[in-house]
């Protein structure tokens, strides 16, 4: 086992170029392993094991730093830069985290999880060495995906021009989760996919070598001809043209030509860009066939590929799965509406919609930005898009929220999934802040359903509704009504009592509605006679009745899944009302680490028995 002798990448350069192929089927042999009972990102780290292992191999890390980007393909740079040890707890509570994170290793140069800053990060670490003299390498590792966010073009343009010492490797599998979009990835797939376009290009090469150099007339023509011939014959011209020095494309499982491809870089002075070319899910049949069902994998059987999912919860239907059925019984009968994914049409549930209906269906690539605006668009000419979109991914879209969509009260519908705490990803992909940075947003109406008949309703309203309006819901299965009759129609900024009690009562929101009911449960058991309320909107908030309940309890308290500060207790904070007190049960002011999400709610005391227990200490 080559394996066990790596502490560090130290160590790493002690073995033969030979044996690293060796080294890289055990690496992946404890991947699969690992990954098959805890879960996480397998095809994006099968796809970079030889890759990581050739960095290692020729930078000196912790010294030179590596950028990844996102960070969900860092598993082999963390077993081997001194983690090994650990890999078993990843994801998991208290455990290693999926991504890079500067405080669990000095090796992990720039925490991750949102993608595209890689390129930024590296830039900056890049012009800070220069005032520093600080000479080491900085390298940017960006998949073909990430490079379709915005801000990777704005760090490639500025690094082209400031011309800084900067390594980008861009590995291209055509894969972001689903099939890689965009003009930029035909674009990278012509450069990997023609043949004829390398062998002119090697021809070139040769011919324009034989060209004398000095003193001639012939000089500068062959120049000006080798220059026009770039263009027209080069792969990667167009980073070339950004400033970039293009090396490749080049085999990304190929070891030995992975070391002597970074070390004849490794000294260049001005940006150079690697171009390399992986499989995503490499090395596991069942990955390499379905890379996008094996990009964020639940545990699964290793022998089957299959999902290892509780008998009980086979049948169950997530929130996911609603909005997806739903929108597509809803755009059935409604022509206008359109559904944007940024590069996420699986895990936002639009798989079907996007089968059903390709010309109402776009995916703009990893970016959120864009999707938003273009969302706008789409609505200023009278369409009703629909923005899936996770909470923590939206927070990229801020302003495009307020300044595009809200200030021009454009009815954008924005269905937010992996709202509150998300199991497995930690505080990157928690999305706990979304209550907060809407409700400051003028004109946006935001809600949350309870149950998952709550949320169909909402979803209709949603729809008929003509201005901008958000739902947030979890990474959850749904819960089941505990309402025989369906509950009260929806109306924009109308919550419905569902308990009464004049000692206190509860305005719950979203998720914590059944939990608050759970506590009322518990108070009545202490003889306090509890009101609950679910409140559905954060915006408009529902201010008559909470003055009416206050008046007759005098005592309120607000429960929701998100971080208090700023959220829908501040809201209702904000109710003008006199000689009634509050308490407010939400996260706290800090980053939530990662867990599932029923222990973290337990932990932070949002379960019904918590919620019961802080109330009771308050009155
Ligand atoms: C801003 C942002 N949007 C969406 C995501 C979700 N996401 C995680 S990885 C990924 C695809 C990345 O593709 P690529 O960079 O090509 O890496 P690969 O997994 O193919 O190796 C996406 C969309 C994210 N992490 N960050």
């Amino acid at each position: 086992m080559h394996l066990e002798k790596i502490e560090t990448p130290k160590d790493l350069k002690k073995l033969d170029i030979k044996t690293l192929p060796l080294l890289a089927s055990e690496v992946r042999e404890l991947i699969i392993k690992t990954v098959s009972q805890t879960g996480g990102h397998l095809a994006s780290n099968l796809g970079v094991i030889e890759l990581t292992i050739a960095l290692h191999y020729v930078f000196n890390c912790p010294d030179d730093k590596i950028v990844w980007d996102v960070g969900h393909q860092a598993y082999t740079h963390k077993i081997i830069t001194g983690r090994s040890n650990l890999f078993h707890t990843l994801r998991q509570f208290g455990g290693m985290s999926g991504f890079t994170k500067i405080k669990e290793s000095e090796y992990d140069a720039f925490g991750a999880g949102h993608g595209s800053t890689s390129i930024s990060a590296a830039l900056g670490m890049a012009c800070a060495q220069k005032l520093t003299s600080n000479k080491n390498k900085l390298i940017a590792v960006i998949g073909d995906g990430a490079l379709t966010g915005g801000m990777a073009f704005e760090a490639l343009n500025h690094a082209g021009h400031i011309k800084k010492n900067l390594i980008v490797i861009l590995n291209s599998n055509e894969m972001s989760i689903s099939q890689n979009v965009g003009a930029w990835s035909q674009y990278l797939n012509r450069i990997t996919t023609n043949p004829i376009y390398n062998r002119i290009r090697g021809d070139l090469e040769l011919v324009l070598k034989r060209v004398p150099r000095f003193g001639s007339v012939l000089v500068d023509n062959a120049r000006k001809l080798e220059k026009s011939l770039k263009l027209l014959l080069t792969p990667g011209i167009l980073f070339d043209e950004l400033g970039f020095r293009y090396i490749g494309p080049i085999d990304g499982h190929n070891i030995p030509l992975l070391i002597e491809t970074l070390d004849n870089i490794k000294t260049f002075k001005s940006p150079v860009l690697v171009h390399v070319l992986t499989k995503k899910g490499k090395g596991y049949k069942f990955a390499e066939e379905n890379p996008t069902r094996f990009h964020s994998a639940k545990p699964f059987d290793i022998e089957t590929g299959i999902w290892k999912i509780k008998d009980a919860d086979k049948k169950r239907k997530t929130y996911t799965n609603i909005f997806g059925s739903t929108l597509v019984k809803l755009a059935q009968k409604d022509k206008k509406i359109v559904a944007i994914t940024a590069a996420m049409p699986d895990g936002t549930g639009l798989g079907e919609f996007a089968q059903k209906f390709p010309d109402r269906f776009f995916d703009v690539g990893m970016a959120e930005q864009h999707a938003v605006t273009f969302a706008a668009g789409l609505a200023l000419k009278g369409l009703k898009p629909v923005v899936a979109v996770y909470s923590t991914f939206l927070q990229r879209a801020y302003d495009q929220i307020l300044h595009d969509v809200c200030l021009q009260k454009l009815p954008v519908i924005f269905a937010i999934d992996r709202a509150g705490i998300v199991e497995g990803d930690g505080p990157t992909h928690n999305g706990v802040f979304d209550f907060s940075y809407l409700s400051m947003i003028p004109n946006m109406t935001i809600m949350a359903p309870k149950d998952g008949d709550e949320f169909t309703s909402m979803l209709s309203k949603a729809v008929e509704y003509n201005q901008p309006i958000s739902i947030r819901y979890p990474k959850d299965y749904a819960v089941k009504s505990g309402y025989k009759e369906p509950s009260s129609k929806i109306e924009i900024g109308k919550g419905e009592i569902l308990r009464r009690g004049d000692d206190i009562a509860i305005l719950a929101i979203g998720t914590m509605v059944y939990p608050a009911l759970e506590a009322a449960e518990i108070l009545e058991k202490n003889n306090i006679n509890t009101s609950v309320v679910n409140m559905r909107f954060v915006k408009p908030l529902d201010t008559g009745l909470i003055k009416k309940i206050a008046s007759r309890t005098k005592k309120i308290v607000t429960v929701e899944e998100n971080v208090i500060s700023g959220g829908f207790g501040m809201s209702v904070a904000n109710v003008e009302m006199q000689n009634f007190a509050s308490l407010h049960i939400g996260l706290p002011d800090k980053f939530i680490e990662q867990g599932p999400r029923h222990l973290l709610l337990k932990k932070h005391k949002m379960d019904g028995a918590g919620i019961a227990k802080t109330i009771l200490k308050w009155v």
